[in-house]
């Protein structure tokens, strides 16, 4: 306390490297400071620009903070029980003249690391009942999540690069030093980056770009997007063929596939695939050699290996990698963290399971295979545009802005603008909820409590770190789960006028019979009315009530008095710093969930898409390819109104090689047109030997100038929206994803500049 000031320790929710912070507060409610918590047990005060704007972006007048309902054309800020009335009689029209899958879903990224809505989003969308589920995991991740799916039996089996031991890092279409990581949470990238150098251990980033990870690094392998599946097939081929393969004793007779695996690579030599990778054969020989001979090494590739045309043949051949070559599982490689919240490789007897399949539906019309309950984003302005039995009709947007990051961008917009009803669940009217009948905003980050539900589970070490509010919330305003619990009530008939708390307690009754009704759960045969009211004694409801039954029934959990000594909410509430669980630890072969109880190297459809990729070896190279970036300061489409992230110059720049510069007649400064098969931007031009020659870079997210945003500052620095150009006819098959990088353009000068 100075001078009546506060502290309050938060992390922050803006990326997934899960910062903590100290705040400090005046007695008033104004955010007097931010910076990093040093004592913070996992970031131990590291913080970037974007975890101090959080001040900001609670104070930005723009942010919404009553609900939008449209009324003639114009947006009015109503009360919140007509808001509710008007969601209500919206759906209920559509639903009735066209049934609940004309009712669509888009769900967002900030969703990832939101508690709030991890714990209730899957309720309203049970509750919609709709097949025509959308998220951006379909412009992100999901890849991985088939990959981890068929291999080792879950979607959320997703290894991660042990980044404290590892003696070798291979880093492919990642850079954290400016997104601070993905799908491998690790607080400080950057200085965990430079203390596997300071050890003797290297860096290898495979790249189209020169990131400033590549600057951080040994090695830059400057790759023409799009081919990192050749690349990596190539090295599975010389670890079989020059003997490398070796493959640890505790997985003997745990591996299926290692034979059909070495045939399907069989023709796929280092040669064979260089002209259209443009790398030297013999690099990739050595890349290989080096992996295999490292004391440990770990292999992991993120948004440019993921989301393109063979995301998932990518992930695949990744964690082949690391299988053949002994990594994975074992300190200093690949391994699984252990979420102190339990997960699906954590509940249930170990060591085999129900396995994971893509599939379970088709899309209407252009029959894209279902892939963990969704469809791909790629696919919903079609589902929307098409007439039909079955076509969608209206749309719930949580958290999401499609419009700036899902590709054919155009067609979208077209798309929103036809639909009979919408609702956006978000803190801005942007680019998507524009297009929306009723805005519902929540409260900002600052006035909810934070537990990284999602983050942890990808983890470089087993953290648990739960932070309350910082700031009191508005009373007459909905916390965020209230929002969600409340549309679920309305979307099971209950009406507008539905009180959260009765579908709150109806979920969490459902939580407490389902574990206590698991013979593997350490709340076995417990009663539930037993559990049900220790919770209650506790006075919490909501995601904190959820979450602290979570941590009892998780893997180093209290078990409501049977581990004493164990996680529980309270626990972390004594420990505002975080819990530190330790490093990660082995977990095959219990974490499996194969219908197998092996490990599968070599899936048929997987398989299958590997020849697909083996035909690219011979295909036209010339065209210019687009790439997208990301920018430290800059965070997807959303903060770009936060004047202090986005004053100098602006971000949202075409980078073009200065060969293909004086090629094309472009000039820095200058601006140029940038035309794919389904549309052109007109971008400026930043001339940078930082992109090989081939390739354009234009990052994401920008392209704010749509008529009727209310984003005053982002408005002025506007950029142009990328996913314009991007296509949604080019999927990766397997796992739906968006090809969101390596998309052909031609580009050329404008005249009169
Ligand atoms: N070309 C190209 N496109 C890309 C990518 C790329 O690399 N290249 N990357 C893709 C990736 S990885 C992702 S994750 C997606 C992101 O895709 P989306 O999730 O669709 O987009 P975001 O920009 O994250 O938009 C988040 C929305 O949530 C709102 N919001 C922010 N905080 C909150 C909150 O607390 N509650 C609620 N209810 N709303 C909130 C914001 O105002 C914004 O409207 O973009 C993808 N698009
Ligand atoms: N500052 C900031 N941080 C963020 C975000 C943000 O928008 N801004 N977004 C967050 C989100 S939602 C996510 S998913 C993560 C993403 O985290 P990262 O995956 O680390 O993000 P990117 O910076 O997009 O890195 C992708 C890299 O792939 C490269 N690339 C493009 N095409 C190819 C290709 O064909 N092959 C190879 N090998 N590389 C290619 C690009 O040049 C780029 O450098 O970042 C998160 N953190
Ligand atoms: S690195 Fe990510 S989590 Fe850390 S302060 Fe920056 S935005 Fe927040
Ligand atoms: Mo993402």
């Amino acid at each position: 306390m100075t001078g009546g000031n506060r502290t309050a320790y938060r992390t922050c929710p803006l990326c997934e490297a899960t910062c903590g912070l100290e705040l400090t507060v005046a007695p008033d409610g104004t955010i007097v400071r931010i910076r990093g918590d040093r004592d913070d047990v996992f970031s131990r005060g590291f913080i970037c620009p974007k975890g101090s704007s959080l001040k900001d972006l609670h104070e930005d007048p723009d942010r919404l903070r009553r609900p939008l309902v449209r009324r003639d054309g114009e947006f009015v800020e109503v009360p919140w029980d007509e808001a509710w009335k008007a969601v209500d009689e919206g759906l209920a029209r559509v639903f009735a003249e066209h049934g609940r899958d004309a009712i669509g879903a888009y769900v967002g990224n900030p969703n990832a690391h939101n508690l709030g809505a991890m714990a209730y989003n899957a309720v309203w969308l049970r509750a919609l009942g709709s097949r025509n589920r959308f998220s951006a995991s379909t412009v992100d991740q999901i890849p991985k999540h088939v990959a981890g799916g068929y291999m080792f039996g879950s979607p959320v089996a997703i290894p991660v690069p042990d980044l404290d031991r590892t003696d070798f890092l291979l880093m492919l279409g990642a850079n954290p030093l400016e997104s601070n990581g993905s799908l491998c949470t690790a607080p400080d990238f950057p200085g965990r980056m430079e203390r596997i150098r300071a050890r003797g251990g290297r860096i290898v980033v495979v790249d189209p770009r020169r990131t400033r990870s590549v600057e951080a690094a040994d090695e830059w392998v400057a790759i023409r997007p799009g081919t990192d599946g050749l690349l990596l097939a190539a090295m599975v081929h010389v670890l079989f063929d020059e003997g490398l393969v070796s493959i640890p004793e505790r997985l003997t007779g745990r591996i299926n596939g290692v034979e059909e695996l070495r045939a399907a690579v069989a023709g796929i030599t280092p040669d064979s695939v260089s002209a259209a990778t443009g790398i030297p054969a013999a690099d990739i020989a050595r890349l290989a050699r080096d992996l295999a001979a490292a004391p440990s090494a770990a292999v992991y590739g993120r948004i440019g290996v993921n989301a393109v045309r063979f995301g998932t043949v990518n992930a695949w051949l990744i964690d082949a990698l690391n299988v053949l070559t002994g990594n994975i599982d074992r300190p200093g490689g690949a391994m699984f963290t252990r979420p102190a919240t339990g997960n699906p490789t954590t509940r249930g007897e170990g060591g085999r399971g129900k396995g994971f399949r893509i599939g379970r539906g088709r899309s209407r019309v252009s029959a894209r295979p279902e892939a963990m309950g969704e469809y791909p984003a790629a696919v919903m302005a079609e589902e929307i545009l098409e007439p039909g039995e079955g076509r969608i009709r209206a749309m719930v947007t949580a958290a999401g802005n499609p419009v700036l990051s899902t590709p054919h961008a155009g067609q979208l917009e077209r798309a929103l603008e036809s639909l009979d009803f919408m609702v956006s669940i978000d803190i801005y009217l942007n680019e998507t909820t524009r297009h929306a009948d009723v805005i519902l905003p929540p409260p900002s980050a600052l006035e909810r409590d934070h537990y990284d539900l999602s983050l942890y589970a990808f983890a470089v070490r087993n953290v648990a770190n739960y932070s309350p509010a910082v700031l009191p919330r508005d009373p007459s305003s909905p916390d965020e789960w209230e929002i969600l619990a409340k549309l679920a009530g309305i979307l099971q008939g209950l009406g507008p006028g539905v009180d959260p708390c009765v579908v709150d307690d109806q979920v969490i009754a459902g939580m407490v019979h389902t574990e206590t009704a698991s013979t593997a759960s350490p709340l076995a045969g417990r009663e539930p009315a037993e559990i049900l009211d220790a919770l209650a004694a506790r006075g919490r409801r909501g995601p904190a009530r959820m979450l602290d039954f979570m941590l009892q029934a998780g893997p180093y959990g209290a078990a409501f008095g049977a581990n004493p000594g164990g996680l529980s909410l309270d626990v972390l509430l004594d420990n505002p710093h975080g819990v530190d669980l330790g490093p990660l630890e082995p977990r095959l072969p219990s974490l499996l969930r194969t219908p197998t109880g092996m490990v599968e190297l070599a899936p048929v459809e997987f398989l299958a898409d590997l020849v697909e990729l083996a035909r690219t070896r011979d295909v036209d190279s010339s065209p210019m390819l687009l790439v997208g970036r990301r920018d430290l300061k800059s965070n997807n489409s959303w903060m770009h109104n936060l004047r202090i992230l986005t004053k100098g110059r602006l971000a949202c720049t075409l980078h073009v090689h200065p060969d293909d510069a004086r090629r094309l007649s472009l000039v820095d400064g200058g601006r140029a047109r940038v035309t794919s098969r389904v549309g052109e931007v007109v971008a400026d031009v930043q001339v940078t030997d930082a992109v090989r020659t081939g390739v354009v870079s234009l990052p994401h997210g920008w392209g704010h100038s749509s008529p009727g945003v209310r984003l005053a500052v982002a408005r002025t620095k506007a950029g142009v929206n990328a996913n314009i150009l991007t296509d949604d006819a080019v999927l990766d098959p397997l796992s739906g994803n968006a090809a969101l990088n390596a998309v052909p353009v031609t580009v050329s000068a404008v005249s009169g500049q």
